[in-house]
């Protein structure tokens, strides 16, 4: 595989004060339809079209429904952790707690049925699952294949975000490692420039919306470069203006099997949203509020994924799987099994991948990922583990009676996939799922911007005001 060391990728610094400079000029006229512009960028303007409507809409809802309640808050939400208050916003998902994740109303099964595929593949391209969630339409083939086109166009990564990689100590974590790079690269923010240079709050949109193109664009190689740094010897596979977002990806972390950069379409798409309330989609909706701008607030999002609880959980999934191999051994029976998952319990530590704060049955990206390996994997010991897990663990966090959900999450099942095509560093899994969730996260940033959502503060209280105003 043609391989380019890492400064091959880095623009010079004179290319980009040219697209900065560029960058400027574009911030300071009024939006031109794409095709006008002679550039690709057909969902820019079905984006524009989309926003006006929602404008529209969202105004004269609030003017007819503005003071309707729609729900309560209790004591114990506000300890809790504020679930099931109703509070937020968010357009692209919805999450039913019986059914898992609907992506603009589809779910995962109709999602891999109808969003487009590579030329001989199987699984949607995670591109289509973007213009999916950015416009709420199921888009062309052609309209994706315009989409890879511009996201490889934009995958240079700035020279001083090349050198802060290369300088990392290989002992901090790569998701430490994701989101400073992540922060480093805000040089570049075409929101922040404008802002600062006066736009309007109506072009803010647009200037998040160039943001979100070119980071997602260059969250691959970014990525790629932690990985093959700390794994492989720091030179990345070649980008290439042909291939599609996720099999770029692949060839640039140095894989160039058919059926992993399959996964990887399949998990950069499942990964990508989980409504508005989970920590990643709140921080980045949470710090973008303050108009910090998207680089900033997708930083602020990567950090809440990497907590355990969150993203990091499949990280963790891996680690205990292969701590089980090692205690048990592959011919384990089902009564060692069942000790082993009492154990982790009983010494005081959650069961990984199982649970989850809204979902109550099995999660749908935890059903698709075990249909990939039914197929593919059949035979994998690491796969037979995971399913038996799954006949076993329910039951046992039912009769451990604490969590609510005993069901098994996204988490379950990602890092045994990987694991089988040769990836077996677990702690950069949490870093793929990163990539994956920018689709998500900076669509909604996006539209909190073009529908002038304000700075996010929520009233908060003390033991004391709380007692007090209840009567306690
Ligand atoms: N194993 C053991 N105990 C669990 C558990 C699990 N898998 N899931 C929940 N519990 C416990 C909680 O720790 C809590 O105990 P406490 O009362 O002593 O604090 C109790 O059950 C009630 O928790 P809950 O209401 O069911 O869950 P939650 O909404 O507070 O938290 C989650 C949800 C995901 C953090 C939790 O289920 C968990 O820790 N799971 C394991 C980690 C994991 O898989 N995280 C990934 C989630 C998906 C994602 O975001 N990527």
């Amino acid at each position: 595989m043609p391989q380019s060391s890492l400064h091959d990728l880095a623009t010079s610094r004179a290319t980009m004060a040219v697209s900065l400079l560029l960058g400027r000029v574009v911030s300071r006229r009024s939006y031109v339809p794409a095709i006008h512009r002679g550039y690709a960028s057909s969902l820019k303007d079905v984006l524009q079209n989309k926003m006006v409507k929602k404008q529209k809409e969202v105004k004269e809802f609030r003017a007819a429904h503005g003071d309707t309640k729609v729900g309560e808050v209790t004591v114990n939400m506000m300890y809790g952790g504020m679930r099931g208050i109703k509070g937020l916003v968010t357009e692209t998902s919805v999450l039913d707690p019986e059914e898992g994740i609907r992506f603009r109303g589809y779910s995962i099964p109709e999602c891999q049925k109808l969003l487009p595929k590579a030329p001989g593949g199987n699984e949607p391209l995670p591109e289509g699952l973007f213009w999916l969630l950015i416009t709420g339409d199921i888009p062309t083939d052609e309209q994706v294949a315009e989409v890879s086109k511009e996201w490889a166009s934009r995958a240079a990564l700035p020279q001083h975000v090349v050198q802060l990689l290369n300088n990392f100590p290989s002992t901090l974590h790569p998701m430490s490692q994701f989101a400073s790079a992540i922060a480093a690269m805000q040089s570049e923010s075409k929101f922040a420039k404008a802002y600062s240079e006066g736009a309007p709050k109506t072009d803010y949109w647009e200037h998040t919306f160039e943001d979100t193109m070119d980071l997602i664009a260059k969250l691959p190689p970014l990525a790629a470069a932690i990985y093959c740094n700390l794994y492989r010897d720091g030179k990345i596979g070649t980008l290439s203006a042909d291939k599609d977002w996720s099999a770029n990806f692949a060839t640039m972390l140095g894989y160039d099997n058919p059926q992993f950069t399959e996964l990887m379409r399949l998990y950069l798409t499942i990964h990508s949203d989980h409504e508005g309330g989970n920590v990643s989609a709140h921080a980045c909706h949470l710090v973008g509020s303050a108009l910090s701008d998207p680089y900033l607030s997708f930083a602020a999002s990567m950090c809440g994924l990497a907590g355990p609880l969150h993203g990091l959980a499949n990280q963790e999934v891996l680690v205990w799987l292969e701590q089980s191999m090692e205690v048990l051994g592959e011919n384990y029976t089902n009564e060692q099994l069942k000790e082993y998952v009492w154990n982790t319990l009983n010494s005081g530590r959650v069961v990984p991948g199982y649970g989850h704060a809204v979902l109550r049955k099995t999660d749908p990206r935890y059903t698709c990922q075990q249909e990939f390996a039914f197929k593919h994997l059949p035979n994998d010991p690491m796969f037979k583990l995971v399913a038996e897990l799954y006949k076993i663990v329910p039951d046992i966090l039912l009769e451990h009676g604490k969590a609510a959900n005993p069901w098994p999450n996204v988490d379950a099942h990602s890092g045994v996939l990987l694991r089988y095509y040769g990836m077996t560093e677990m702690s950069y899994y949490t870093v793929l799922f990163g990539v994956s969730r920018a689709l998500g996260v900076l669509s909604s940033l996006v539209w909190d911007r073009a529908l002038g959502l304000p700075l996010e503060r929520p009233k908060s209280m003390s033991t004391e005001g709380l007692k007090k105003l209840v009567k306690a």
